[in-house]
């Protein structure tokens, strides 16, 4: 008897399994994430970046000053490493530059060209008549458009990093210098190497500010039951990834 009420129950699950994977797979990475741009290179840039997924939709917007005015910078989503920023001390070459190259240990590959039209994908990462130009040295920068399944993984797992490129290292105010590009030898380095990034974090849940606590009494409390709920559904729902992992952290966190 227990065999032949457990054999229906395993295929229900397994029919239902895909379409809740689905809906697992994009709610594990939807939401906004932002981050705050940090100086590489000594380049004096600072700024924000926001991101906005929607399944494979992204609105992203970056704000960014102290750019080399007048060129061309690329920026790009790294994806898959650490979801850090590297300091300029990873120039383990000692060329003077920390290069593209040296920060991937810390952000990653590129997995999506923030340009301003057409091809997304890394093979526009130095597409560089298609990324905006920094007039009066500030980039102010919004699109939507799709992204692939592989940076919306490296999202989910809090490994998307923003990087800026481009950095007038010797302040001639051009990118120039006798050091050439690690990414593409026909470019000096200045034109390439990263002059800012920010790892791109989920907005927590339960943070808004005011007007959603509306507790009598604890509002704190009140709203991080409400965040442990909504993470607990995704979890039942199937969850991979990041939901089940911040479900079972959180577990662990009232242990
Ligand atoms: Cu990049």
């Amino acid at each position: 008897m227990r065999k032949a009420f457990a054999l229906p129950t395993v295929a229900i699950a397994a029919a239902a399994f895909p379409l809740l994977t689905m809906s697992a797979a994009s709610a594990a990475h939807d939401g906004s994430y932002q981050g705050d741009l940090g100086a590489l290179n000594g380049s004096g840039v600072s700024g924000t970046g926001m991101v906005t997924l929607e399944g494979n939709s992204a609105t992203v917007m970056i704000e960014a000053s102290g750019l080399l005015a007048g060129s061309p910078h690329a920026q790009h989503f790294h994806i898959g490493a650490k979801g850090e920023c590297p300091t300029d001390a990873a120039d383990t070459d000692g060329d003077g530059f920390l290069s593209t190259t040296e920060g991937a240990p810390a952000y990653g590959a590129i997995g999506t060209s923030l340009t301003t039209e057409g091809d997304t994908s890394p093979d526009s990462g130095l597409a560089i008549d298609r990324f905006p130009t920094a007039e009066g040295g500030t980039v102010s920068y919004e699109r939507t458009f799709e992204i692939s399944t592989e940076v919306q993984e490296s999202f989910a797992a809090g490994t998307a990093v923003l990087v800026l490129h481009g950095v007038d290292k010797n302040g001639s105010g051009a990118y120039d210098g006798d050091v050439m590009s690690d990414l593409d030898p026909s470019l000096p380095m200045e034109a390439t190497a990263p002059a800012a990034c920010a790892p791109l974090t989920m907005a927590q849940m339960g943070t808004t500010p005011a007007g959603g606590a509306e507790t009598g009494a604890g509002s704190t409390a009140g709203v991080e039951e409400q965040a442990a709920m909504g993470v607990g559904a995704l979890a039942l729902a199937g969850a991979a990834g990041a939901g089940a992992l911040a479900y079972r952290r959180r577990q662990a966190d009232q242990a």
